[in-house]
């Protein structure tokens, strides 16, 4: 890592882990001295990106911005991490070509759909299979999971047990160097 900034684009369903694994990473960064960003829902949906909503073309704007923003926090030497769903393989792609070799990692919050829809902490899943929430990712919105991502997060280990956040933010944190 040293003193560079780099960007860390968490990608996953709702409620796979992406916030909180995030969280967990940025006070093992900050442990060890380093500089971070974390951009996530609460602090871009609800400011920058407040005039957008769920549509595949505002989606696709939300995470351009948010891509763009990334950038210029690691380009000022941030590790910056990123939590949206952003659903669409392209745009990952696009901003993917838009950093410099090895300056965007993209990490899968590999979480299947059965935990996410078990979890459902702010009850959204409900909603939508109820038909009150309309294009809601791995419902009826496409979901495009990373081909290659440079850190993939596995849920379960060996033993079927669902991993903790902690372990996760863990093995993102040993895969940096
Ligand atoms: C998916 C939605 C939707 C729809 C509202 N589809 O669990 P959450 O609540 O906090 O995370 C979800 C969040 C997704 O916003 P992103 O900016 O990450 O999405 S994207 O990258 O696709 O632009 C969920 C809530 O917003 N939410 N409606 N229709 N998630």
């Amino acid at each position: 890592l040293g003193q560079r900034g780099c960007v860390l684009w968490f990608t996953g369903l709702s409620g796979s882990g992406k916030s909180t694994v995030a969280c967990a990473l940025e006070h093992l960064l900050h442990e060890r001295g380093h500089f971070t960003s974390l951009l996530d829902g609460d602090n871009i949906r609800h400011g920058l990106n407040k005039d957008l909503g769920f549509s595949p073309e505002d989606r696709t704007e939300n995470i351009r911005r948010i891509g763009e923003v990334a950038k210029l926090f690691a380009d000022a030497g941030a590790v910056t991490m990123t939590s949206f769903i952003s659903p669409y393989r392209a745009d990952r792609d696009l901003i993917r070509q838009r950093c410099r070799p090895g300056e965007f990692l993209e990490v899968f919050m590999d979480t299947p759909l059965e935990v996410c829809e078990r979890r459902d902490p702010k009850g959204l899943y409900k909603k939508a299979r109820a038909g009150l929430i309309k294009n809601f990712t791995g419902i009826d919105d496409p979901y495009e999971a990373p081909v290659d991502p440079e850190i993939w997060v596995a849920c379960f280990d060996q033993d079927g047990r669902q991993r903790s956040p902690l372990e996760m933010a863990q093995q993102i944190f040993d895969a940096l160097d």
